[in-house]
């Protein structure tokens, strides 16, 4: 069957005129709502509005005949154009145009790898407060949204972040920083339930180094740098340098680094198994896209469990990690996938996973 394309693009204008006055969500939340969702050629607009309607419903339980009203006449404009672009698949997406400190796009040959790209070239992508938000807001969407395999997240050739930004942090106080938990909402990328590959291309230092180990695999460009270069500034680690960097490279090599502030290239990274990938700056992203088109193609279901057993490993004795990853192996003869995954082998055939 031939298929149409069309990208629909909600902007932030559009919404402020029909969303807020039907949905009473605001702008932030609402571009989170609607994922990439394919429809084939000769789909009715009733039937994509809705799609859209019982997505928005359910994800914020707001009045089917409000929203309805939102998308009826969107859809049918849809449909309309796509009838007259007969070459592609019709993309029904919400923007992400209006990210200050972030890029976002969702990708691969399927459509199901989101890629987050630190966007603040001119402070070497310094985590400050608002690309923290804007990127955990990211992360939450796509934590959600189930066509979602994986997620890459990246900055630019120059720096996949130089660090939390320090001209923001210089003036905080002790009290500041413990009465607003300093910190505290920056973790959302050890949190996502999905995997999340760190493609790192320049530098990772401070939390920029920080942020990359809490991703759960990290491609690492030719020219790549990481360091913890706290002890430079005054200060120590704060979001897992002294901690996460101890339990893959050791302490003698965490030590090295948090007290001299030296940097490790890309090549070291992956000797002493920080990284797990070294490739040309150019391919970087390609190849951590192709990683996460790779995982995509396993249930999710059974992903998220592996994720977490891995992830158990960091947290508990040798002991208690094998008593959990015995039980959740277990766990999974409860599943369809883990039956059908079977049942595949023995029938020669790909296995064809529903995530149930
Ligand atoms: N914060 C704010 N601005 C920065 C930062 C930063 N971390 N890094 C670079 N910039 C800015 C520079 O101030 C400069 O801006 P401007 O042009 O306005 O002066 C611009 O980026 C370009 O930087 P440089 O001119 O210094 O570029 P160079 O190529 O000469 O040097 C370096 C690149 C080596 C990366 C250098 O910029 C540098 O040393 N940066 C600071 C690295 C650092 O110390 N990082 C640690 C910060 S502390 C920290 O991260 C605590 C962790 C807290 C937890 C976070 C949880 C995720």
């Amino acid at each position: 069957m031939s298929t149409v394309s069309l990208r629909w693009t909600i902007t932030r204008d559009s919404y402020l005129h029909f969303g807020e006055r039907y949905l009473r969500k605001d702008w932030n939340e609402f571009r989170l709502f609607l994922p990439h969702r394919h429809f084939p050629v000769g789909t009715e607009h009733r039937t994509i509005a809705t799609h859209a309607t019982l997505l928005l419903q359910h994800s914020h339980r707001v009045k089917m005949a409000n929203i309805a009203k939102l998308f009826t006449v969107r859809a049918q404009t849809l449909v309309q154009a796509a009838a007259r672009q007969p070459q592609v698949a019709i993309r029904f997406s919400s923007t992400s145009a209006n990210w200050e400190f972030i890029k976002t796009e969702v990708t691969g040959e399927k459509k199901n790898v989101a890629v987050i790209t630190l966007n603040r070239p001119k402070a070497l992508n310094a985590l400050c407060n608002g690309l923290m938000q804007e990127l955990s807001t990211a992360l939450k969407g796509y934590g959600k949204d189930s066509n979602i395999a994986a997620i890459v997240l990246t900055g630019s050739e120059k720096a996949f972040a130089a660090g939390a930004d320090i001209k923001e942090m210089a003036p905080n106080t002790y009290s500041q920083c413990i009465q607003g938990n300093f910190l505290n909402d920056w973790t959302e990328v050890a949190r996502t339930q999905k995997p999340i590959i760190a493609a790192v291309n320049g530098y990772a230092l401070g939390g920029g180094c920080e942020l990359a180990m809490m991703c759960d695999i990290i491609y690492a460009g030719e020219k790549a740098k990481f360091g913890q270069p706290e002890i430079a500034l005054g200060t120590i680690p704060g979001a897992g340098g002294t901690q996460r960097l101890t339990r893959v490279v050791g302490k003698s090599k965490a030590m090295e680094m948090c007290l001299t502030g030296n940097m490790i290239n890309a090549q070291e990274a992956e000797k002493v198994g920080l990284v797990s990938k070294v490739v040309p700056a150019d391919q970087l992203v390609s190849e951590a896209i192709k990683l996460g088109e790779k995982i995509g193609t396993h249930s999710s279901l059974i992903v998220q469990l592996c994720k977490e057993a891995v992830n158990t490993a960091y947290e508990t004795t040798l002991q208690e990690g094998l008593k959990f990853e015995r039980r959740t192996f277990h766990a999974t003869f409860s599943t369809a996938d883990r039956k059908e995954g079977m049942q595949a082998f023995v029938e020669k055939r790909p296995a064809n996973f529903k995530n149930e």
